[in-house]
């Protein structure tokens, strides 16, 4: 199967949100990432639940909510998401994260667990049964606009062997973080299946979101 394209919607013109959202259906754009920041796991503040429910009622595309926020098990309730809506939440931000990944699926949810670059993939040997992707982040999280941390490349090929190994094909890799057409390309041939879009592609100064679309949909084949 093709990879599949889930731009973040932080790198949106907001004044543009609703032309935005036309295009991506029309472009047949699979999910619609949703950076949730909360000033304490990463150092800034972005979107917001109101925000979700806003985009629920705005599109029929899927969200991919990306809960970069302390103790997520505590606070999953705020946010708007149900069947097949992807909700990750961070290894690193939580003492419980396979009860966060479990109360994700209650609630009718694709769970996600998202790993920091600096975080071991052994760390997800025991949430494997609760797990439908993994988030591998190609930067430290809390901004757009950053470098590939290129070891993270490797991390992706280890990830995927690892998963596969253990009986766990069906667990999808999304990566985040400076997906330009070029790493994308990369990040591909590595295993990833769910390419998080933000400045380095879709919305990448002086094109057309269709025609960057079509260039990181060429890279993801
Ligand atoms: C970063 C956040 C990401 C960014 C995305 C931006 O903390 O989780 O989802 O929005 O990585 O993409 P780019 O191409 O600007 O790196
Ligand atoms: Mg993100």
């Amino acid at each position: 199967m093709n990879g599949k394209i889930a731009p973040s919607v932080m790198c949106v013109d907001f004044m543009n949100l609703p032309a935005t959202l036309d295009a991506f259906q029309k472009l047949s754009i699979e999910y619609l990432h949703v950076d949730i920041m909360d000033g304490c796991f990463v150092p800034n503040y972005t979107l917001g639940p109101d925000f979700c429910r806003a985009l629920k009622d705005a599109t029929p595309i899927p969200l991919d909510i990306h809960l970069m926020i302390t103790e997520p098990e505590r606070k999953l309730d705020w946010f708007p998401f149900g069947q097949g809506d992807y909700v990750s939440i961070h290894y690193e931000a939580t003492a419980h994260p396979i009860r966060a990944l479990q109360a994700i699926r209650r609630r009718g949810g694709k769970s996600m667990l998202a790993l920091n670059p600096a975080t071991p993939i052994q760390v997800l040997e025991t949430a494997l049964d609760d797990m439908d992707a993994l988030l591998l982040m190609t930067v430290n999280p809390g901004y757009a606009g950053q470098a590939l941390i290129p070891r993270t490349l490797d991390k992706i090929r280890a990830a995927r062997k690892f998963l596969d190994e253990r009986g766990a094909s069906h667990i999808e890799i999304e990566v985040d973080g400076n997906v330009s057409f070029e790493n994308a390309v990369k990040m591909r041939a590595a295993g990833a299946d769910i390419f998080v879009a933000g400045s380095s592609s879709v919305f990448k100064k002086g094109a057309s979101l269709e025609h960057n679309t079509a260039l990181l949909r060429q890279a993801i084949l």
